[in-house]
């Protein structure tokens, strides 16, 4: 950039530079900075790590100083600050660059300190910065001090204290080995809109096992191509996640491969969008060997169009907690992973045909097949279990069932049928998702009635019945007659059980009161009855 030799020279020497570990900088080094930026007339700054020793040396121009990107490539230490700090020449008089302030929360800089070069090449008046743990006055504290002399002299021991504190701050929190989101909606829909869809990516976040320790929404009109959410929200974001211990931000939309990796590079947090959070939760749930293909199959679907042989790729496929397929095979190339594909496809296949057989044997048995479906969490697991005895798990969490059990229900009067419980549904489920839940799906192609359940209680409810609908229709199986169950009516009152369920032409009922299916049970029963005289069989 056009230096003399002898500025070469004294900006070399800086590197050599050796600063106690007690003290921010010595007086003779920002003396020696002072007197290049006056007799260069351009702004110099260092980088320091804990050692002491100058790791870089930057030359901006006559009144600033900018990070090159380098910073962004410099890798943590152990500590939960970054174990570097940014010292630079200012002009007098003027405050600590807002640049400065998030340079110092983006990078989690132990410290910024910058100092005045008067006439003459002389330090005037420094002014320091660091992060602090969440406090009523604000999130970083500022200090001003007339001369080096004021500069305090115990550095090492306040980055310890510092740390110490944010370690204490995060463990009162409640900070534990699980993972802490902060959970991020935005997007071209009016602000309400995002904050409801929020609920239900809290609850899926927390059907992970993830703890949200915020939620944030932006209101835009086009995401933007690089970061999804502005720039300025993004720092936002990036402060709230370092002082509430977050390591993980969710997305309620799909982002992109480029999106993901820039937010993972500038953040240095882990991104996963809705999708990859379902992925994980089925990842996590499957037991039986068809469910891990069928989700396998889905995170490499997933994975394929994102393979960009980039650095942030690790963290953008390890999944959560590394529960994805894994990063010894995301190094193999796109071909052995659709290889892959292929061999689970085939064995998935064997596996439906096994499934077609007893299908059959079912169908020559000529036992009716009632099938329960629903959106996720409204309880048909709960009520498969109080109609047969059985103990099909069943949880406050989405995703709890995701293998198709079939169960043997009798009639109080005579025959029988079998009940079978399924994958519960959701809104814009993952499209790779529904495509290898097909095979299990299936079955519902053999039922000759469905028993769509709602969970009455949820303010959603029409919106989730629609997503049930939609996915039915997609199946093609609109045509199997269906009949409505509001479930959990022991959460709503009387009059407005009733009004639900002449609205909705449903019968309400409350799993948890195995009394209350009675009625269900008898309609199932008369609904066959009256198809066998009718049809023969139904
Ligand atoms: N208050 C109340 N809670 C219920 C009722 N039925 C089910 N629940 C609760 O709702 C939660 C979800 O029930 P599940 O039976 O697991 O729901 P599911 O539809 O099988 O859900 P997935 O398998 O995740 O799709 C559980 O905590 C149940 O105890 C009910 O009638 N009243
Ligand atoms: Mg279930």
């Amino acid at each position: 950039m056009g230096l003399k030799a002898s500025e070469w020279n004294s900006l070399e020497r800086l590197l050599r530079r050796k600063i106690p570990s007690n003290l921010i900088i010595t007086t003779d080094l920002a003396k020696e900075m002072a007197q290049i930026s006056s007799s260069m007339k351009k702004q110099i700054g260092i980088l320091v790590n804990r050692k002491g020793e100058v790791t870089h040396v930057i030359v901006g121009t006559h009144d600033m100083v900018e990070l090159p990107n380098l910073v962004w490539t410099l890798k943590h230490g152990s500590g939960r600050l970054r174990g570097i700090r940014f010292i630079h020449t200012q002009r007098p008089r003027e405050p600590i660059p807002q640049r400065d302030i998030t340079y110092l929360v983006l990078l989690a800089l132990d410290l910024i300190l910058v100092f005045e070069v008067r006439e003459g090449g002389q330090v005037g008046g420094l002014q320091y910065a660091h992060i602090v743990p969440q406090r009523e006055d604000g999130t970083v504290r500022q200090e001003k001090v007339s001369d080096l002399g004021g500069l305090r002299s115990d550095f090492q021991a306040m980055i310890n204290a510092l740390e110490e504190e944010l370690g204490r701050h995060w463990k009162g929190l409640g900070v534990k080995d699980q993972d802490r989101a902060i959970l991020i909606s935005a997007g071209a829909k009016k602000s309400e809109v995002l904050w409801e869809s929020l609920e239900e990516l809290e609850a899926l976040a927390r059907s992970d096992d993830i703890q949200v320790v915020d939620r944030m929404t932006q209101v835009l009109r086009e995401p933007d191509p690089k970061f999804f959410i502005g720039k300025g929200k993004l720092n936002q974001i990036v402060l709230n996640a370092m002082q509430n211990g977050a390591n993980l931000l969710i997305f309620d939309s799909e982002l992109t491969p480029a999106q993901v990796r820039n937010l993972a590079d500038h953040t240095e947090l882990r991104i996963i969008d809705r999708t990859q959070l379902i992925l994980d939760i089925f990842a996590r749930r499957a037991k039986t060997r068809e469910g891990k293909i069928q989700v396998e199959l889905a995170q490499l679907r997933y994975l394929l169009p994102r393979l960009g042989g980039h650095r942030a790729f690790s963290r953008l496929t390890g999944g959560i907690g590394g529960r994805g397929p894994g990063e010894t095979k995301l190094e193999i190339d796109k071909r052995r992973i659709k290889e892959r594909i292929s061999r689970l496809v085939n064995e998935l296949r064997l596996i439906a045909s096994q499934r077609e057989l007893r299908r059959a044997r079912r169908r020559v048995r000529n036992t009716p097949v009632v099938a329960l479906v629903g959106y996720t969490n409204a309880g048909k697991s709960t009520i498969l279990n109080a109609l047969t005895k059985s103990n099909v798990p069943q949880a406050d969490r989405y995703f709890e069932t995701l293998d198709t059990t079939a169960r043997r229900l009798r009639f109080p009067r005579e025959g029988e049928c079998i009940i079978t419980d399924t994958v519960g549904f959701i809104q814009d489920l993952p499209r790779d998702l529904f495509k290898a839940f097909t095979s299990t799906l299936e079955e519902l192609y053999d039922a000759d009635l469905i028993i769509h359940v709602l969970d009455v209680s949820s303010p959603r409810l029409e919106a989730h019945m629609g997503a049930v609908e939609e996915v039915l229709r997609e199946l093609n199986i609109s045509q199997i007659p269906r009949l409505k169950v509001l479930n959990k009516v022991d959460k709503i009152s009387k009059e407005q059980r009733d009004i639900l369920c002449d609205r909705y032409d449903a019968l309400g009922v409350c799993g948890l009161m195995p009394e209350s299916l009675i009625p269900l049970v008898g309609k199932i029963q008369d609904f066959f009855l009256k198809g066998m005289v009718m049809k023969g069989k139904i």
